[in-house]
């Protein structure tokens, strides 16, 4: 039985791009198949529940703007009707996977005995409207940052008690996602880092949340979980300094940590921006290392310097996004997972769903023209020459040499490098072509 929060908000079908019904996808066929594999198949798109179902619209200057039938969040009578909703959406968006922390689905009951019941109950209701609907759990993961017993840190926080409360956290939020067959177990730690180091032990802070995670991947092999570990880097907000910075600085922590084959990169395209990177280099960054785990789409307002989860609209960038990671070999266990909230002006059901189908959208449009330029080959084929000099037997030998073989070589042949044109505007211009 519906409950009635969409109206008559029908299933959204894909019309074309000719199409002018805002309720209609233009360009996300799923059934399409691209370079051998459905649309479906390659984006793997997944809803975020707590920024559809559980935020507010609270911003740092007001609160709640949504008054959803669902609220307040403190019952799990209305847990369950946010469930309801929630499937109705993925149903009417046809979504093949949503995402979800513990505290997005349950009410937060103040300790963990109740935390640990209300979860249980909530997501065998989940379970079941997952069989009944189809969509399937790309991600879950543990809100370690919310609640005010995290506000110095989940596992890295100064007093044991929290790291205790914070394994005991993950392991039933790693057991609820095994439990609904989740493919991928999430940790983003915003609260993973200092405001100040005037009171901050940061080496032993690191030892700590490395040892925390080599105890998720421990227990990930004890349950069998055969999903990806995934870590999601993001510079700052809510801490003034987050330990997972961007992709190179979790790699390095990985490695540090014995971790390097055991856990893969979420990457989010605002997490990049605020890093100071593009999107695109924290993807190729994690496919170079094979960490390229999933990703967390969405877009930041490029003048505010907040985290501003906005639906993503540039299909350029996404374009590009997309290139590297079919050029990785594509998302295998991740997908497109929309970290995405509507405005807080935009109240209605309609905007919910508006948003998504516009997402899906864009993120339709990207992949087809990375798959374009990946077949017409114009940017490997570019690559390739300009890095053809080291084809050379001779040019690979010398990494093999020292610097003095490599001194005499030099001096012998009269070594005098003609610089070369980098061709960035010829490459952007090709770009162009496809977008
Ligand atoms: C916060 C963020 C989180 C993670 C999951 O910026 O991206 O929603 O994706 O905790
Ligand atoms: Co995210």
């Amino acid at each position: 039985m519906s409950t009635g929060f969409f109206g008559d908000i029908a299933q959204i079908k894909y019309e074309g791009a000719d199409s002018t019904n805002p309720m209609a996808f233009q360009h996300y066929n799923a059934d399409e198949v691209i370079m051998g594999k459905t649309m479906a198949e390659h984006l793997r798109f997944a809803v975020a529940y707590w920024h559809s179902f559980a935020w507010e619209g609270g911003d740092p200057f007001g609160g709640q703007t949504f008054v959803r039938p669902w609220h307040p969040q403190d019952d799990m009578g209305r847990a369950k009707m946010k469930a309801d909703v929630a499937f109705e959406m993925f149903d009417i968006l046809n979504a093949p996977y949503f995402c979800w922390h513990d505290a997005d689905i349950r009410p937060e009951q103040g300790n963990f005995a109740d935390n640990l019941n209300t979860l249980n109950e909530i997501t065998d209701y989940i379970g079941e409207k997952m069989d009944a609907v189809g969509t399937k759990l790309l991600w879950g993961t543990a809100n370690m940052f919310s609640h005010r017993r995290w506000m110095g840190g989940a596992s890295t926080n100064p007093d044991p008690d929290v790291f205790a409360f914070a394994a005991a956290t993950v392991k039933s939020c790693m057991d609820a996602t095994h439990k609904l067959g989740g493919e991928n177990y999430v940790l983003w730690g915003g609260r993973e880092g200092y405001e100040t180091l005037l009171n901050t032990d940061m080496g032993s802070e690191l030892d700590h949340m490395g040892r925390f995670l080599n105890m998720v991947v421990d227990y990930k092999h004890k349950i069998g979980f055969k999903g990806a570990i995934l870590v999601e880097p993001k510079p700052q907000e809510p801490s003034k300094h987050q330990y997972d910075y961007d992709a190179a600085t979790c790699i390095g922590f990985l490695r540090k940590y014995g971790l390097e084959n055991e856990v893969k990169l979420n990457l989010e395209q605002g997490h990049a921006i605020l890093a100071g990177h593009s999107f695109e280099h924290e993807i190729a960054v994690a496919a170079s290392e094979g960490m390229l785990g999933s990703i967390d789409m969405n877009r930041n307002d490029y003048q505010s310097g907040w985290d501003t989860d906005q639906f993503p609209n540039n299909v350029p960038e996404v374009a590009l996004a997309y290139y590297h990671i079919l050029k990785a070999g594509g998302l295998n266990s991740g997908g497109t997972n929309f970290d995405a909230k509507v405005r807080r002006q935009s109240i209605d059901a309609e905007d919910l769903i508006a948003s998504h189908i516009g997402g899906m959208d864009v993120c339709a449009r990207g992949l087809k023209a990375a798959a374009a330029m990946l077949e017409d080959g114009g940017l490997e084929e570019a690559l390739k020459a300009r890095y053809a000099g080291w084809e050379s037997a001779e040019a690979k030998g010398m990494l093999e040499s020292d610097l003095a073989s490599i001194t005499d070589r030099v001096l012998n042949e009269g070594i005098n490098p003609e610089p070369k044109s980098g061709r960035q505007e010829i490459l952007e211009n090709y770009v162009n072509r496809f977008v």
